[in-house]
């Protein structure tokens, strides 16, 4: 009898984040997420560095590794556009759109993606819903505005609660705060994160659907998915 062992989720994102290598063209530059998913991807991508001009970062932890291993990090604004954008999500739904920002670096996701012809996803086979927000909708807002944000979210049967890290608000790469919005299903992305980029005070809503991914890499017990 032969047995196969599960691969672990630490196993698929390793998959996925060196399937994505393929789409990497040699003699770009590359834009790169944040993640644990991603970081995957940047330890493959060193491995085919010299191929690379080098990339564009969604955050300094991601700048971080790339520059820990070699790779050239340009500014976005150093660009007119990137052939390519490689990023993970907290949840992706059958049409590619994402929700994203678990890893606090939405904002400066959604600008790096915005950028890339090509957005593709890399994630374990847990991130694929039906409909998204089960997660918790992370949005990126300026302070002043957290209370009227969160009683406009609770109109909409939402709970909002602002990301803590010891005990304090935790600040993004944009010196901003994060609130985490649980109970909200979002069976129209486009038009939900339309409505909510909208509000004063927000910065940027966790939903990608404007910049949704073009192919999703998944991982899986019986390797990687293509979707696109
Ligand atoms: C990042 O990838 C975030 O938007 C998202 O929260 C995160 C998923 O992290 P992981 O790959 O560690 O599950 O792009």
């Amino acid at each position: 009898m032969t047995t196969t062992t599960a691969l672990s989720q630490d196993e698929l994102k390793t998959l996925v984040g060196r399937a994505a290598l393929e789409y990497v063209l040699p003699g770009g530059i590359v834009g790169v997420g944040t993640g644990s998913t991603v970081d995957r991807f940047i330890d493959a991508l060193a491995e085919i560095k010299d191929q690379i001009v080098g990339a564009v970062s969604s955050s300094v932890a991601s700048t971080r590794r790339l520059q820990a291993l070699g790779i050239a990090v340009f500014d976005a604004n150093e660009v007119e556009s990137l052939p390519v954008y490689i990023d993970g999500a907290d949840e992706i739904d059958g049409n590619g759109h994402m929700l994203k920002g678990g890893g606090a670096a939405l904002t400066r996701e959604k600008i790096v993606a915005a950028l890339a012809s090509r957005f593709v996803c890399i994630a374990d086979a847990s991130k694929r819903v039906p409909t998204l927000g089960r997660f918790p909708l992370p949005v990126e807002v300026i302070p002043m505005a957290e209370k009227h944000i969160a009683r406009r979210f609770a109109a909409k049967g939402g709970q909002a609660s602002l990301r803590l890290v010891g005990g304090q608000p935790l600040l993004t790469d944009n010196g901003q705060h994060i609130l985490d919005v649980r109970g909200l299903w979002i069976t129209d992305p486009l038009a939900f994160e339309s409505e909510i980029n909208q509000w004063p005070g927000v910065v940027t809503a966790g939903v990608f659907a404007q910049h949704k991914a073009s192919v999703c890499l998944l991982g899986t017990a019986q390797g990687v998915k293509t979707l696109t």
